[in-house]
């Protein structure tokens, strides 16, 4: 099967690592496509980028070639629902994904993530998710997006630590990844706390190659069903559903 990753922020060096993780983990057989979205914020951190990150995220799954399976790789899920419209083929956010699959294995986690501001977009998903309950705290360590990479940002030290405040003062049994960018730290963090820790990079991958493997697609009936035909003006006019790039007649097949 092929399964296509779509960094939505534009650092390709960013799209360079989670690929390196879903190659990882991917089983033989599966071709992992890595995507850098080629019009929007370098990095996503607040509800304007992830906003603006959308129509560069749907490029990348109305342009061919077409994918058994998509996965968001920013722990926002933006354009996840949109996403699930234009095509019948499974998207996975990643956020959706890890915090999923750290209730297999946990009755309670904590999620450790970027920047402060966004940890409101997290605990929005958590809610829309339905994950109240399992998730006991989203946690911060104002280490932006982009800082992850460098390896002087001490960025490493600093999202141990809060990982280690979270088991103590949670009460937590497990750790979910808040951002694409920390993919390459879950096992080191795992080998120094002792608990699961979720990477929703890998996490999405195996959930695609299970749900793909199911023979399962998105239902078209209902909310997910292709978007309307109708005009669109200005910048996005070509996005206009019906006109053979979105919608019905150009489905994007699985
Ligand atoms: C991510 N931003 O995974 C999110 C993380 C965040 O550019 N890739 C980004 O801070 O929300």
């Amino acid at each position: 099967m092929r399964i296509k990753l779509i960094n939505p922020n534009t650092t390709g060096s960013m799209t360079d690592l989670i690929a390196a993780t879903a190659r990882s983990v991917a089983a033989p057989g599966t071709e992992i496509i890595a995507a850098t979205s080629r019009s929007g914020p370098a990095s996503i951190e607040c509800h304007f980028d992830e906003a603006m990150s959308v129509v560069g995220l749907i490029d990348e799954i109305i342009d061919a070639p077409a994918a058994d399976a998509y996965v968001i790789a920013c722990f926002g899920d933006p354009g996840l629902l949109a996403a699930r419209e234009i095509t019948d083929a499974p998207v996975f956010g990643i956020a959706e994904a890890a915090m999923h699959a750290a209730t297999f294995v946990s009755t309670g986690f904590s999620v450790v993530t970027t920047l402060e501001r966004t940890r409101i977009i997290t605990e929005h998903l958590v809610r829309n998710y339905g994950m109240e309950h399992q998730c006991r705290r989203v946690r911060a360590t104002d280490v932006p997006v982009l800082e992850l990479e460098r390896p002087e940002s001490n960025a490493r030290a600093t999202i141990l630590a809060e990982c280690e405040r979270a088991l103590v003062e949670d009460q937590s049994s497990a750790i979910v990844l808040g951002c694409a960018g920390m993919a390459d730290l879950a096992a080191y963090l795992e080998d120094r706390l002792q608990v699961p820790v979720i990477d929703g990079v890998a996490a999405a991958v195996k959930f695609a190659e299970a749900i793909v493997g199911m023979g399962l697609k998105t239902s078209k009936r209902g909310d997910l069903a292709p978007p309307l035909p109708k005009i669109y003006r200005g910048k996005l006019a070509s996005y206009a559903p019906g006109n053979g790039l979105v919608g019905p007649t150009s489905l994007k097949a699985g």
